[in-house]
């Protein structure tokens, strides 16, 4: 073992009860109710780390006061007055034409989130960055310059784009530096709401600002049918205390474990989102989740909600759903019918789970307020809300891949993890809690033991199981036209088993099964989630040439490993 890891390990064990971690559940909560928890939230850490914010309802594990990440902190800005930055302003709608060229900044801004005056990134000054929205089938051009003290990459999300403009530093471009500028020119062959992010450092960079969306427009202005009006929703969490945003790892993120999950949820960059709508008003929302690893459940109170498209596609047919559930990086175009007049809380509705006692609890966090006035919407759209709309094109263009379903997989991937010099109570304590396993990890239930978890500590996997190949080992390479199906399997049988949004560049895929049950209705994505014990069959059309990635959606995972190249040729 390096000196270094020595020295970290040393560092962690610091302070730590042994003892205490080894006790019953019953017991850690016997010790937990007589603690003071908001005394050490708000305690300055050495080194400029400060310990996450505990939820109320979860134990701390006693004798963990002291105990830091491996990694040193970073905040951007550090030392800087914040209000010698710009404020950020709220983001503005960009419609462009073929051939047409916007020039975005990455820069440093000023936002004002629950209160903290923070120093933030952001595109062109924004946040979110600017909603580009460009016809189906144009190109339009980004020149970007950074004007942060990190190289950056822009990719855009969903996009079956051209190979040298994804993003990817390494792969597909050089990082630009600081100073630096890049020049990417985006096909959109597909209508639908995407967006784009940084490749580089995502749980630092995304976290602080820099995302933005593209809504591709198709001709048909009767593409998703009619609505009296759309709302963008750009779901975002952040990890706060008293003090403002709690630092991320310098040289690897911190929250390698469940990613990092924020404790203040916002819409649109702002915590108290607000609507105000006419009785009887559909409005269509385009949502976008953002978040380094939160999956939300998404609630419109009592009001009528049906899903209409994802990722890269409309929906074979439309449906009725009780709620959206939107893991990182995924899309959904919902419209939603404010029948009733009074207030409608659009919120985060989970089953959070406590690891350490193995009880659930139910938590709703609002999103946003939507007041329905008494007065009636002028052009009432009742009739068309209530009928669930099919698409024949759709259908047909799915039809073309229907004697694929069936057949074996081509590739099996089963999705793990590794962890190295994490202590021994630590890991003792972590076993300790794997009978309370949830399918989707909808809240961060463990915040210290998280937190200590770095990405040097945690190795999260991708191992193709035919090969034996795992993470940057795989390389899978094909040719346009192919089309190949892929299982994957997320193992309950780990150290902390967690749900992955898979996310395939450059192409576009259908979930043809969970587990074995067939999907009825059918949509072209780009991420999907897979819970913990399932397995998911999806079919990749591969008609885009190019080296592309495959990598889980959460920020802290892909830069724990969770990721490969695979190339198609021609
Ligand atoms: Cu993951």
């Amino acid at each position: 073992m390096a000196a270094g890891a020595e020295g970290m390990r040393a560092r962690l064990m610091c302070g730590i009860a042994a003892s205490a971690l080894l006790l019953a559940p019953a017991a850690v909560r016997a010790q937990m109710d007589g603690m003071d928890h908001s005394a050490h939230m708000h305690m300055e850490m050495s080194g400029g780390w400060r310990m996450p914010p505990m939820d109320m309802e979860m134990p701390m594990l006693p004798g963990l006061d002291g105990v830091v990440p491996v990694v040193e902190p970073f905040m951007p800005g550090m030392g800087m007055d914040p209000a010698t930055l710009p404020e950020a302003r709220p983001s503005e709608l960009v419609p462009m034409a073929d051939g047409d060229t916007l020039a975005m900044s990455v820069s440093m801004v000023r936002r004002t989130i629950n209160g903290h005056e923070m120093v933030m990134f952001g595109y062109d000054g924004q946040y979110p960055g600017p909603l580009i929205q460009a016809p189906q089938g144009s190109t339009v051009v980004v020149r970007v310059v950074n004007e942060i003290q990190m190289p950056t990459t822009i990719h855009w999300h969903g996009i079956r784009i051209d190979n040298r403009f994804d993003g990817v530093p390494g792969l597909t471009q050089d990082p630009i530096g600081p100073g630096e500028s890049f020049v990417y020119e985006i096909d959109v062959p597909d209508a639908g709401m995407y967006w784009y992010h940084p490749h580089v450092r995502e749980d630092v960079q995304q976290d602080l600002g820099l995302f933005g969306n593209l809504l591709v427009t198709s001709p048909d202005p009767d593409y998703y049918g009619p609505a009296n009006r759309e709302e963008v929703f750009v779901l975002d969490d952040m990890l706060m205390d008293a003090q403002g945003a709690i630092p991320w790892g310098l040289d690897a993120p911190t929250h390698a474990l469940m990613g990092r999950f924020g404790n203040v949820l916002m819409v649109n960059g702002v915590t108290d989102h607000q609507l105000e709508v006419e009785r009887g008003e559909v409005v269509r929302f385009y949502l976008t989740n953002v978040a380094n690893s939160r999956t939300f459940n998404v609630t419109f109170g009592g009001a009528a909600v049906k899903v209409v498209a994802s990722d890269v596609s409309r929906y074979e047919r439309e449906q009725r759903v009780e709620s959206v559930i939107i893991a990182p990086a995924e899309r959904y175009v919902v419209d939603v019918h404010f029948e009733e007049a009074g207030e409608v809380v659009i919120a985060n509705s989970i089953q959070a789970v406590n690891h350490f006692r193995g009880t659930f609890y139910s938590k709703v966090d609002t999103l946003s307020r939507v007041t329905v006035q008494e007065r009636a919407v002028a052009d009432d759209l009742s009739a068309e809300f209530a009928t669930l709309r099919e698409h024949d094109d759709v259908q047909a263009e799915i039809d073309a891949f229907r004697e694929h379903f069936d057949r074996e997989p081509d590739h099996h991937l089963v999705t793990t993890l590794r962890v190295r010099d994490l202590p021994l109570p630590i890991v003792q304590s972590m076993e300790m809690d794997t009978l309370y396993v949830p399918p989707i990890e909808w809240n961060d239930a463990m915040p210290m033991m998280n937190w200590l978890s770095t990405a040097e500590q945690v190795e999260w996997i991708l191992r193709d199981t035919d090969t034996g190949a795992e993470n940057g080992d795989i390389q899978w390479d094909f040719e346009v036209g192919d089309v190949v199906k892929v299982r994957v399997f997320n193992t309950p049988d780990s150290f902390h088993p967690m749900n992955h949004p898979i996310h395939v560049h450059g192409q576009r895929f259908l979930v043809l099964s969970m587990d074995g049950v067939e999907n009825p209705n059918l949509v072209w994505k780009d991420t999907a989630i897979v819970p913990v014990g399932s397995t998911m069959d999806i079919l990749i059309e591969m008609s885009n040439p190019g080296d592309w990635m495959l990598h889980c959606h959460i920020a802290e995972h892909m830069h724990s490993g969770m990721m490969f190249n695979f190339s198609v040729g021609g």
